[in-house]
């Protein structure tokens, strides 16, 4: 039997039963003489039982620790036979459900393989720990093709050869939850085209800007404490002889709240913490600086440090990193500079002048910093964020703020100067990266966004980073789908059959006009009595037909994600979405004496879809020339899927095995839920309903032909298979002939494989039985 094993290993994996209802086989189980099923705790995990016996309607069944259990047969759920343990990929179990695939999935984990192929997926679990599976060596291996196992390298490795193949651009999409390990799997895809070389050391550059982007990008949130914090698409160009040529960086929608405004627990961008702990003492003193937890907006969330991340260290890796991209030490120094203004706005403070509750901001520390740091007068700077320059008919006059005013606007400052710099340095990386004049080769995109968000509070960067997860979501699926759809085109087959659900619906809710999420929210956003509640409301009064919108509580609103329910409290969501800075501000800025504060003014009145501000605060007036945030980043949404779809596809689902960051510790149902609503099983599943099983007329004609009772021997492939077909009685809805390959529906091919089975376990008996005789 040792060589029946032997053959059963080497047969192509075809899945022959499967019971559960959302797989869609109904065959009953105890017909199945199954000898391990799984049985669901109640805490939802499952354990792997033995079946001691089984009949219709009973089983009784040992678990691992002793225990023997009678329970419903129809509460089983079937085992892969362990030959099976660990495959490569999911579509290689016989029986698809999902204890199976968790555990396998489990199986390769505990062994350090982080990667496991979903069909043409690869999922990869994030290990919280060094494992020993990148570098150089490797690099090499998978380059030469000596090493089989999904990675990310081999990923990567076939869009570059299917970029030179096909001559089409190819893009490496990574999505997942916040924490599954995105921006760590794009540096690994990163690292494998690195290693293609480029000349001139732009492979190293490319490199380089993983440390600015994220120490100017990401921080510490209660999910990651590297969290992204904006979305990034970086576009490799390569030349002709395929070495890489350039590069190029796209950001989208950098959440600014976090500037002046930071959860408990949580911190604002690293770069605020590494400069305070790294500057050398003559850039201390020229900036003022102070530590971070002296600064008011650092010292909000009552976080400094991550365990295990020295931020002095840090300092000088971002430094020697804006060296190496071209930054000058004076464009550092300058960048440095508009930091610690940053810092120092926030520590400006306001006293009331008048029994108007009017205020003024205090000459003191923060405002002589600020003022010297940007490069302006501080009387200027006093008077812009105490008063506000307004036109009211044909007349101008001079409002003076109330502390909340006041505050906001100092914050507007804070976070646009913040922005606009972030925009400032992508824009040099990428003079940097630029690609030469003979641009003729081909591009490989790697996308890493913010993945699917869900807090105890939700506000509208969840909002807006939920909506693109959506978006590319749909990506997924629809792509996905027309693979599948070409394969059975190409073949010649009615694809109408596969049914597949998508998340159009969701998308509809954000973005149907005039009735939907961004649309209304827009509307609310130019109202000048607009209010987040009022917003709410207006939500809760067209949208609660919507199967997936509940309005709540108060100012709260919930929507059914495709990755899980989450709840928003628009506290906030109209004046984030209007993201106004005065003009007043952006006439101080371009008075400065310094070139970026003056970079980044021209920048904003420039733009066209930028405020112009002024009018703006018309009394009454509501003539926005600005494009609202989230109409901007809908239009960036738009743009980015238009050029995705213009790529082929390579789909990374990242998988955070726990809530802890820690490793070793795999939560099934966290796993489970996370491959529910990232789709994976989905996937899996479209993959192998419909005609899963495919074979080609050739491969099937010669594996079961000698099954036959005519002799055939004579005959085409064709003929053969339909010959085959006909014998074993297999419905004609079961499977489709196509061109080339015959299609089975899931199951189909498994009374074929047990006779196949019985009679080569017969003709090896009798071949023993005969060596038996000779010896
Ligand atoms: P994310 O990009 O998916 O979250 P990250 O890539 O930042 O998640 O991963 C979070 C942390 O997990 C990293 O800082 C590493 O400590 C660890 N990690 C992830 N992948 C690996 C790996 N392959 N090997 C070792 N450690 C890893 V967010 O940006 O929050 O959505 O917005
Ligand atoms: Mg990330």
């Amino acid at each position: 039997d040792e060589e029946l094993d032997s053959v059963a290993s080497h047969l192509p994996s075809i899945s022959t039963s499967r019971i559960e209802r959302r797989w869609g086989d109904t065959t009953p189980y105890a017909a199945k003489k199954k000898l391990q099923s799984w049985i669901q705790l109640p805490n939802g995990d499952w354990v792997l039982g033995k079946n001691l016996t089984t009949s219709s309607s009973e089983s009784i069944i040992s678990l691992p620790d002793g225990k023997v259990l009678n329970v419903k047969t129809e509460s089983l759920i079937p085992a892969n036979p362990d030959i099976l343990d660990g495959v490569d990929d999911l579509m290689q179990l016989s029986y698809l459900n999902e204890p199976s695939v968790l555990y396998n999935l489990q199986y390769r984990y505990n062994q350090d393989m982080i990667y496991t192929k979903a069909g043409p997926i690869l999922v990869a679990i994030n290990p919280f720990k060094k494992v020993p599976l990148y570098g150089n060596g490797y690099i090499e291996a998978y380059k030469r093709k000596s090493v089989e196992s999904p990675h990310v390298y081999a990923i990567t490795d076939t869009a570059i050869r299917e970029m030179r193949r096909d001559e089409v651009n190819q893009s490496i999409i990574i999505s997942g939850e916040s924490g599954a390990g995105k921006t760590e799997t794009a540096k690994i895809a990163m690292q494998y085209l690195a290693a293609l070389g480029g000349g001139s050391g732009i492979e190293y550059e490319i490199l380089k800007t993983n440390p600015i982007l994220e120490a100017f990008g990401n921080a510490k949130t209660l999910r990651n404490d590297n969290s992204s914090r904006f979305g990034k698409l970086i576009e490799i160009h390569f030349s002709e002889t395929g070495k890489i040529s350039g590069a190029n960086i796209q950001t989208f929608l950098l959440e600014k709240s976090r500037v002046v405004q930071c959860t408990e627990g949580e911190r604002s961008y690293h770069i605020f913490y590494q400069l305070c702990a790294g500057a050398p003492s003559a850039l201390r003193e020229k900036l003022n600086l102070k530590s971070a937890d002296e600064y008011n907006y650092l010292m909000q969330s009552n976080c400094y440090s991550i365990s295990g991340v020295n931020d002095a260290e840090q300092f000088r890796i971002v430094v020697e990193a804006l060296d190496v991209v071209h930054i000058s030490k004076e464009d550092q120094q300058s960048v440095f500079a508009m930091l610690a203004a940053v810092l120092w706005l926030g520590d400006i403070s306001f006293s009331v002048i008048d029994n108007e509750n009017h205020v003024e901001a205090v000459t003191d520390e923060g405002l002589h910093n600020v003022a010297n740091l940007i490069g302006c007068d501080a009387g200027e700077l006093k008077l812009a964020l105490s008063t506000r320059k307004m036109r009211v008919g044909n007349d101008n006059i001079v409002q003076k703020l109330t502390l909340s005013q006041a505050i906001d606007t100092r914050d507007a400052l804070a976070k646009s100067i913040y922005a606009c710099l972030f925009e400032w340095l992508v824009e040099q990386i990428n003079k940097s990266l630029a690609v030469g004049k003979r641009r003729t080769g081909r591009s490989i995109s790697i996308l890493d966004i913010y993945g699917f968000e869900s807090f105890d509070r939700n506000s509208f960067e969840q909002f807006c980073i939920n909506y693109a997860n959506e978006r590319l979501q749909q990506h997924f699926n629809r792509h996905l789908f027309k693979l599948e759809q070409e394969e059975y085109i190409q073949d010649g087959i009615d694809w109408a059959k596969v049914d597949f659900e998508d998340n159009q619906d969701c998308l509809s809710l954000f973005e149907k006009k005039p009735l939907g999420l961004l649309s209304l929210l827009d509307e609310e956003s130019t109202f000048p009595n607009g209010t987040d509640l009022t917003f709410a409301n207006k939500l809760k009064q067209h949208l609660n037909s919507n199967s997936y919108f509940r309005g709540e509580r108060g100012k709260a609103f919930s929507v059914c994600h495709y990755a899980g329910e989450v709840t928003y409290d628009t506290t906030g969501f109209l004046e984030k979405n209007r993201d106004l800075l005065h003009l007043d501000s952006i006439q101080l800025l371009s008075s400065c004496s310094c070139h970026l504060p003056q970079i980044f003014a021209s920048n904003m009145l420039t733009q066209s879809e930028k405020p112009v501000v002024g009018p703006l605060y018309k009394l009454g007036g509501a003539d926005s020339q600005k494009l609202s945030v989230a109409t901007k980043f809908k239009g960036q949404l738009f743009q980015l899927m238009q050029r995705l779809e213009s790529t082929t596809p390579h789909f990374i689902r990242c998988i955070k095995p726990n809530n802890l960051q820690s490793p070793g510790l795999y939560e099934q149902t966290l796993v489970l839920q996370q491959l529910r609503c990232c789709g994976v099983l989905e996937v899996v599943r479209i993959s192998r309903s419909g005609f899963p099983t495919r074979m080609s007329h050739q491969k099937f004609a010669r594996r079961y032909g000698f099954l036959l009772l005519e002799n055939v021997a004579s005959q085409d492939p064709l003929s053969v298979s339909v010959a085959i077909l006909h014998q074993f009685n297999i419905l004609p809805e079961m499977y489709q002939v196509g061109y080339t390959k015959l299609f089975f529906r899931t199951g189909q091919i498994g009374v074929l494989e047990d006779t196949r089975n019985r009679t080569l376990h017969g003709i090896l008996r009798v071949q023993s039985c005969f060596r038996g005789h000779q010896a």
